[in-house]
């Protein structure tokens, strides 16, 4: 695929970058803050590489008004963080901590001085351990905690922020974490991985309704990681095989949020181990919403099972992939968003997320070369561009990540971030990615189109 585009990307299109508060504010044991289960996760051996955590990370909640001017510098419209839960509800519910919501206000405060649109995250993995120790979100009673502390949250920055995003990746959050152990809170049970995900949608849409009452002018939404899957080959068995890895991956989000109903394929295969539904949950769950955010990494093609049963995914040899592993597809973001835009109709999409781990090193004239990422970027970019011209209503697209972060159990191995850090001294580099992102962004400010290389 091409990095050049001659799409125009509408007026008042939003470039920005994202960040999640786990990964990269540190700062875990100050001003009252609760414990996550992040902070278990980490302390646990074996959980994560190197048995690292985020207690330091990037050092954001001292370092974040350098970070501004970062920004700045970078000429982002919008920034997207997350709102520790256990920093300003430090047992999940009930007591405040008024030193938790002053970072907050001071990172608003400065973003909107600094010309930049807050985008708030209400919970980016990092539930309070006090919660997951009364059963975590396969307990429905979790749901109603995420409306109290939603509440609190609104009726603090509700006068500042109007862009709010519930949840970030809720097929993370029950899959890793409840279904298959990889994230915290570590757990291995598909049963408990369902209840996850319905009462991480049902908390969604109470959010949602709060958001609505004490911020009326509020834009929300939700973000999901989505991946296009095509069937390695034209027989009934990869298409079915493709069409029910999609089900797991996407469509049990997205039926769910936009047609009020879990895929029934899925249901009928999953009868035995389904959430437990109760009246009202499905409508709570399609509440209207202002967009949907997508985060995209990749692609694949998918096979039947080797006995005919199931699915797998065919690496692609020849395709070029990231320090994750994963396959560079950019014209998998264009069908997700073709896809999205034509069975879902949300009203706008933003690009929540997208990027790429690197190996990346500081030469000896202090540079980063990060070409493969300026090139990933670029080739998305490209396919966004063309999804505007097929008329999907894309508004916005942010970059993960500003800066390399706590990477989950990859620890500190794996680098996404336009700016390098240097761990032991917290020293900020951008990257060759950044200053491109900053032309890119200078240019399309300026009226764009342009081929970028
Ligand atoms: O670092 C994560 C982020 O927290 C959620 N989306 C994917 C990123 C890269 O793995």
């Amino acid at each position: 695929m091409s990095d050049a585009y001659s799409a125009r990307f509408p007026p008042g299109f939003l470039w920005g970058v994202s960040s999640a508060s786990y990964q990269l504010e540190g700062a875990v044991a100050e001003d009252g803050r609760g414990e996550s289960i992040w902070d278990r996760f980490c302390a646990t051996p074996g959980k994560v590489r190197n048995g690292e955590s985020g207690a330091v990370a990037c050092d954001f909640y001292h370092r974040y008004g350098e970070d501004i001017e970062l920004m700045k510098d970078l000429g982002v419209d919008a920034f997207r963080f997350s709102i520790s839960w256990p920093r300003v509800l430090p047992a999940g519910r009930g007591r405040l901590n008024p030193r938790g919501f002053d970072f907050y206000d001071r990172l608003v405060d400065g973003l909107l001085d600094a010309g930049i649109e807050p985008f708030a995250v209400l919970y980016h993995w990092d539930l309070p351990q006090a919660l997951e120790d009364e059963g975590g979100w396969p307990e429905r009673a979790t749901v109603e905690a995420f409306a109290e502390y939603t509440k609190v949250v609104a009726e603090h920055l509700g006068d500042r922020v109007s862009h709010w995003i519930t949840h970030i990746e809720p097929w993370v959050v029950s899959w890793l974490g409840y279904g298959w152990g990889e994230h915290a809170p570590g757990r291995c049970s598909e049963v408990d991985a369902l209840a996850a995900a319905h009462h991480v949608l049902l908390s969604h849409g109470r959010a949602v309704e709060v958001l609505r009452q004490v911020v009326p002018k509020a834009q929300v939404g939700i973000t999901l990681n989505l991946d296009h899957l095509w069937p390695a080959s034209d027989t009934d068995a990869d298409r079915s095989a493709a069409h029910w890895l999609d089900g797991h991956h996407n469509r049990w989000f997205l039926g769910p949020l936009f047609h009020g109903a879990y895929p029934q394929d899925m249901v009928d295969q999953w009868h035995k181990i389904m959430p437990p539904v109760q009246d009202g949950d499905m409508e709570s769950i399609a509440v209207p919403i202002d967009f949907l955010g997508v985060n995209y990494y990749t692609s694949s093609l998918v096979a039947a099972g080797l006995d005919g049963e199931g699915a797998r995914q065919v690496p692609q040899a020849g395709t070029a992939r990231t320090d994750m592993d994963w396959e560079i597809r950019p014209d998998g973001l264009r069908e997700v968003l073709v896809r999205v835009a034509r069975d879902y109709a949300p009203r706008t999409i933003y690009i929540t997320e997208n990027g790429a781990a690197f190996p990346d090193v500081v030469d000896h004239n202090g540079r980063v070369l990060d070409v493969e990422r300026r090139d990933f970027l670029a080739a998305h970019v490209a396919a966004a561009a063309q999804a505007v011209e097929a008329k999907v209503p894309l508004r916005g697209y942010l970059v993960w990540a500003l800066l390399d972060n706590f990477e989950w159990s990859w620890g500190y191995w794996r680098r996404f971030g336009i700016v390098h850090i240097d761990y032991p001294t917290q020293k900020r580099t951008p990257k060759a990615s950044f200053y491109w992102y900053r032309d890119l962004i200078a240019a399309e400010h300026n009226g764009g189109p342009k081929s970028r290389l």
